[in-house]
């Protein structure tokens, strides 16, 4: 592994492992992106989405742009939760405009095909990871990721984002045994890719189960809960020391559940999640996340600075990382986001 900074000194590992830091670490979801002009210059150039994946030198680039803007205290890999599936032998499009295409998958027969071996595919991803610990700034903590297999599989076979994961709901209601075996591959493919980007050098991982709030509380359990813990399980063994986060979107009072029964060190906070619930009820079991809403960067201004210094306010007594509670949108002034970062560092207790 590349030698640097010894990783204890970065402040995100350091408020994941339960310290409580009198500046808050911060980075943001999406990070990388359309809202940055050289981002989008660097996308033009790379041809589609799925190119830019998988180009190391300009996925390496693009990581990097918004650490050279903003010094962010961590970097999230650039890539997306859907070159999964695209390894799988689902092959994956993105369309301008209209978000990813797949080809839905209905028939049980095709998920014994599915390739859990995905890390020959996803090569040039960990590549990126390599060349990411060598350029990164000694205190920048270098984040991989993957989707949870819930969110995946909405994807897989609904064949495009949607906003009730109908197709995906249908048939784990209808066959939940078929549904749980999709599930069961995208647990071990998941496993791979994820422990690939730490032996690349990543430090910390972050699982997105950006569609867990549609499912009911029952099914929460068996199709969020359950596959995070084995992933996690999994990873924990392979690396002790790297620390997880996980995202379960739309949780609400489940995400309580899902942070102690999934052994993640860290829980992400969605926008809508209350504020004096994560204080009573989830710093004491670990560090959390967020949760600005990402259209109040949007909006900027004094609605913006008196959100982001209500959340400091709530929960920086603990372990906290500054985020937001939902990716950052295309429409977002990078302005804003400059501003953000000096309130959250020029505020020390
Ligand atoms: O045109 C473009 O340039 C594509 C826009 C884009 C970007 C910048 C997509 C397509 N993906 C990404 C990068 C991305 N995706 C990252 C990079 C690192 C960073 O945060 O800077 C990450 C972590 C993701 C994760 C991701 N992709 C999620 C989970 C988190 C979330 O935002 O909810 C999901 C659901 C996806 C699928 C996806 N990829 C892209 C789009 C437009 C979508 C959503 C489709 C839908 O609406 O369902």
């Amino acid at each position: 592994m590349p030698s640097d900074v010894p990783s204890k000194t970065k402040l995100l590992l350091r408020a994941l492992s339960g310290e409580t830091l009198k500046t808050p670490p911060i980075w943001l979801m999406r990070q990388a992106g359309r809202y940055l002009p050289e981002y989008r210059a660097t996308r033009t150039q790379a041809g589609s989405f799925l190119d830019l994946c998988y180009n190391p030198e300009l996925a390496e680039e693009v990581t990097l742009q918004p650490i050279r803007r903003f010094g962010f205290d961590a970097s999230i890999l650039f890539s997306d939760i859907l070159v999964v599936p695209d390894a799988m032998g689902r092959k994956v499009a993105f369309r301008e405009g209209e978000g990813p295409v797949l080809e839905p998958l209905r028939h049980v027969d095709e998920i014994a095909r599915l390739n859990c071996d995905v890390t020959e595919h996803l090569a040039p991803v960990y590549e990126t990871v390599r060349r990411l610990r060598k350029s990164l700034p000694a205190e920048t903590a270098l984040i991989g990721f993957a989707g949870a297999p819930w969110t995946v599989a909405t994807y897989i076979v609904g064949g495009s984002g949607s906003q009730d994961q109908a197709a995906a709901k249908a048939w784990m209601y209808r066959a939940g045994d078929e549904f749980q075996q999709l599930i069961d591959k995208l647990v071990a493919a998941t496993i791979e890719h994820l422990s690939a980007q730490v032996e690349a050098g990543a430090e910390v991982l972050q699982i997105f189960d950006t569609w867990a709030g549609s499912l009911p509380a029952l099914y929460f359990h068996r199709f969020s809960i359950a596959p995070t813990k084995t992933i996690v399980a999994a990873l924990r063994a392979r690396f002790p020391d790297v620390p997880v986060i996980g995202f379960p979107r739309g949780a609400g009072a489940l995400a309580m559940e899902y942070f102690l029964q999934t052994g993640i060190q860290g829980l992400s906070l969605d926008t809508a999640q209350s504020l004096s619930f994560a204080k009573e009820a989830l710093q004491p079991i670990g560090c959390v996340q967020g949760n600005l809403d990402p259209l109040l960067l949007v909006a900027g201004g004094k609605a913006m600075r008196s959100a982001a210094r209500h959340i400091l306010g709530e929960l920086r007594d603990r372990p906290f990382v500054f985020n937001l509670g939902h990716g950052i949108v295309p429409q977002t002034p990078p302005e804003h986001v400059a501003a953000l970062v000096e309130l959250v560092r020029g505020s020390p207790k």
